[in-house]
């Protein structure tokens, strides 16, 4: 385990604005403590996840700093189709680059417009400030083309870092799958260039095994909450979740089964932070990025629990598995890219699926309302909201759509809104 000094030598060797760097260190620690720290009833084994959060810059960053100075190379993504299973395979670590704070916004703000929606200025913000270890770690960076926001966003960011942007199609035709493995394909090429060794199919297979087995622990997580009590808040559970793209995978994979063992445990005994006749509430929608914990505080703070989240961070990252049987590298490439591209964004039209699949987990978390979260500016979520309205009215689910951003300036006004929610679901 690093000691302070030496971490703090890491972050100066990286290039980090260390002076800028205090003002996160002065305010990170407290949102941990007001948000997640006071919650009552949490499980024992949740202790490892707190203390990687609340050591977010020191720990994990100074590990990815020790693999390189060992040879290896990192990659920064910031988005769920990128196959972490190809840069795991060439000796890569892949590691999460989503801002989630709005500590970093107006660092964004200075080279994007400020109707850009926040994911994406924060994650501007903590590369060009030069206050994120993850960033300044990261040997290339690897986009997507997404939303508009996100593509014009990497042409900016393309100015500072070395850059790769994977084409993401936006339909699901067969066609569309073939021209996505292609895309692998192409990373396999960037990524075998910068890291010097090459793809093979036995590593492959490791690897594929590997990122699996750490779905398979966040699926066995996600089905406790089923329960009901249900064993841990939505906060913590949010907070494994936001764990797993940062953390070691085959570390994670232990400490996610280890902590299921005991929320399995608690299930027996009906043990839980809650009531179990307390609203249940899945939350849909775009991304929450560490430590954007906003909209589960302001829920289970108003009288109800999270119990499943229909996201990014949620079930589109672990849902689906990598098919592992395949006898060659070409099926292996054929199979990461059938699984990535059954991953329901909004970039994709249609997107039917989505709604499905909320209406499947809405039985199966027994919840009784839905909140569907948008972060401001983002037009594909807020769009699609309209039809995920209309198809859960005729479920008769009862939904509440929500815009926010990162700031606290709205926190009030959406605590009213969802306790009224709340309210209605109770009666
Ligand atoms: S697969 S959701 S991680 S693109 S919220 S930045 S869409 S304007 S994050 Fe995403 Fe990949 Fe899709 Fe998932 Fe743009 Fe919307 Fe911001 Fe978003």
């Amino acid at each position: 385990m690093a000691t302070y000094q030496e971490i703090r030598q890491m972050w100066s060797d990286v290039g980090m604005d260390l002076d800028k760097h205090d003002g996160f260190l002065n305010t990170f620690p407290g949102i941990y403590k007001r948000i997640i720290q006071p919650q009552e009833g949490r499980p024992d084994k949740i202790d490892y996840f707190s203390k990687v959060v609340t050591s977010v810059h020191g720990r994990r960053p100074y590990e990815l700093f020790k693999h390189k100075q060992n040879g290896g190379k990192v990659f920064g993504t910031y988005c769920v189709y990128v196959p972490d299973e190809i840069l795991l395979a060439l000796n890569g670590v892949s590691t999460g680059l989503c801002g989630g704070d709005q500590f970093w916004v107006p660092g964004g703000e200075k080279f994007l417009p400020a109707n850009t929606c926040p994911l994406i200025k924060s994650s501007m913000g903590s590369r060009m400030d030069r206050t994120s270890p993850f960033c300044q770690v990261a040997d290339m960076f690897i986009g997507e083309a997404t939303c508009d926001g996100k593509k014009k966003a990497w042409e900016i960011l393309a100015q500072d870092v070395p850059m790769h942007i994977m084409e993401v199609p936006q339909m699901k035709r067969e066609k569309d799958i073939q021209r996505f493995a292609e895309e692998i394909w192409q990373l396999v090429e960037i990524a075998q260039n910068l890291t010097g060794n090459q793809l093979n199919y036995d590593t492959l297979a490791q690897s594929i095994i590997t990122i699996n087995n750490k779905r398979r622990a966040l699926k066995r997580l996600n089905r406790t909450r089923q329960a009901s009590p249900v064993p841990i808040s939505g906060k913590d559970a949010l907070m494994v979740i936001q764990v797993a793209f940062y953390d070691d995978p085959i570390r994670f994979a232990e400490m996610t089964n280890i902590l299921c063992d005991e929320l399995e445990e608690r299930i027996i005994k009906k043990e839980g932070p809650f009531a179990a006749d307390i609203p249940r509430i899945l939350v849909t929608g775009t991304p929450m990025a560490l430590p954007n914990w906003k909209l589960h505080h302001l829920v289970e703070t108003s009288g109800a629990v999270v119990v499943c989240e229909e996201s990014c961070t949620g079930t589109r990252y672990f849902e689906e598995l990598v098919e592992e049987d395949s006898t060659d590298l070409n099926g292996q490439i054929m199979a990461l890219a059938e699984r990535y591209m059954k991953t329901n964004c909004a970039c994709f039209t249609p997107n039917q699926a989505r709604t499905e699949d909320i209406i499947r987990y809405a039985k199966e978390y027994k919840a009784d309302g839905i909140i569907d979260y948008t972060l401001q500016f983002c037009g594909l979520y807020s769009t699609e909201s309209y039809l995920l309205r209309s198809a859960l009215k005729n479920e008769a689910i009862p939904f509440l759509h929500i815009e926010t951003d990162y700031s606290e300036q709205d926190s009030e006004q959406l605590r009213t809104r969802i306790e009224a929610f709340i309210e209605m679901l109770r009666d």
